[in-house]
């Protein structure tokens, strides 16, 4: 005997229909599946890409320059640097050494219009060498760039060895260079360079965040104290390799990298200190090797992190109180935060919205390499964080130089070890 079908019981089927529909909402809105596609390979160095609408990839190697990949897979040479081989169009004074090469690249907002994008590199145009970021321009055809302007030419490199770990010429230059979409600014990331007296000094461009219009001009409401280069948007730094801004209210967060001790996520406010100062005499520290004390007070054997926190902080809030402090200290490990993005699209499901942080590894003194892309839940405020997880790579981890969101909603990632993936999200 059939049930009737009563006014009742539609009523419930509908309203368990209903349940199920929530229920199943709830379930869609979960972590993705990920998968892989190896997109280039062989490459040297690649440290950064940027991205046109249609998947067009403008790609830096750290020693030979610049390259574009077009959507049909061709890649074509764009500038190389010196020493560099492939190139038919070779700027001589652009080198590598140490961590230091051609690394960020941006691509215009306007394009579409104006054909231009930028590119940090070192440069030996000045004695010492300095870091640079270039303005180019690209031709219709995507085959060549001229009209280079070097909009900032002033920021610091690391010419001669000191007495610290990774000692060479080249360290620390940050690097990463990146539009924010909502005040359509150009931030420029850099580095302390092993020199103590760079963070915090209100005119030397190593250790800050600059935020700058696309002739190099400061920016308006930058907020750096009285008698700060007008261009500083953040100071006292160390070496910031990553910078995002968060959908929504495009405020811009860092990564940051520790010396031994604490990677730093930090949310940014105008004008702000980051609180690193690695001078001698600062914070009850004595005379330092070569006047830096950024890897005391043990820098070539492992010591419990805490410790060196205490001693070196990556923000000192003693000295600086007002510093901003890290809404995340990778729980007091330095492994190498190299880079950052947020993910945006219902296709990353419970990780839209999240930032995502290429962690390159660094195994030093006991500490796990821990090769990895963390998944971080910012707090509202930037204080804090609700939530970091590691997320689940589907293919083997490597040196993540690079995190960028493509056009097609994807993860495009970087490793030094010569590979672009493309992770997609099912
Ligand atoms: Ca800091």
């Amino acid at each position: 005997m059939k049930p009737a079908l009563t006014k009742s019981s539609i009523r419930a089927a509908l309203a368990s229909t209903a349940i199920l529909c929530v229920t199943m909402g709830v379930a869609h809105a979960q972590a993705p599946t990920l998968s892989q596609t190896v997109l280039m390979s062989g490459l040297e160095g690649p440290w950064d890409m940027a991205f046109l609408d249609d998947g067009t990839m403008f790609f830096t190697e750290k020693c030979r320059g610049l390259s574009v990949r077009l959507p049909s897979g061709d890649v074509k040479p764009l500038l190389g640097m010196v020493r560099s081989s492939g190139f038919d169009n070779i700027a001589y004074d652009l080198f590598c050494e140490g961590q230091a090469g051609m690394m960020g690249v941006a691509v215009d907002p306007d394009f579409a219009s104006n054909r231009r994008i930028y590119v940090m590199s070192t440069s030996s145009l000045t004695a010492p060498a300095s870091n640079r970021v270039m303005r180019l321009e690209v031709s219709e055809g995507l085959d060549a760039v001229s009209n280079r302007t070097d909009i900032v030419a002033d920021i610091p490199f690391k010419p001669r060895s000191s007495a610290h770990p990774f000692g060479g010429p080249g360290a620390h230059n940050g690097g990463r260079v990146r539009f924010n979409p909502g005040d359509g600014f150009l931030y420029v990331t850099t580095g302390d360079t092993h020199n103590g007296v760079v963070p915090q000094s209100p005119t030397l461009m190593g250790g800050k965040v600059l935020r700058i219009d696309t002739d190099g001009n400061a920016a308006a409401g930058n907020g750096a104290p009285d008698g700060f280069d007008a261009r500083i948007f953040t100071y006292g730094h160390r070496n910031v390799q990553g910078i995002a801004f968060r959908p929504g209210d495009n405020r811009a967060v860092v990564a940051e990298h520790g010396p031994w001790h604490s990677d730093e996520i930090t949310a940014l406010v105008p004008g702000g200190n980051g609180g690193w100062d690695p001078r001698p005499g600062m914070g009850g520290r004595p005379d330092c090797p070569d006047n830096y004390c950024g890897y005391s007070p043990n820098q070539m054997e492992g010591m419990d992190p805490g410790e060196r926190a205490a001693f070196m902080p990556m923000t000192d809030l003693n000295s600086f109180p007002d510093a901003m402090p890290p809404a995340w200290n990778n729980n007091r490990l330095s492994q190498g935060t190299g880079s950052a993005a947020f993910l945006q699209g219902e296709q990353w499901g419970d990780w839209n919205g999240r930032m995502v942080v290429g962690i390159m590894g660094i195994g030093f003194g006991g500490t796990p390499v821990g090769q990895r892309i963390d998944l971080i839940d910012l707090a509202e405020d930037g204080l804090s964080v609700n939530d970091v997880s590691e997320m689940p790579l589907p293919m083997e981890p490597g040196r993540f130089r690079s995190v960028v969101l493509g056009p097609d909603g994807n993860l495009y990632a970087a490793m030094d070890e010569g590979e672009i993936y493309q992770i997609v999200p099912n």
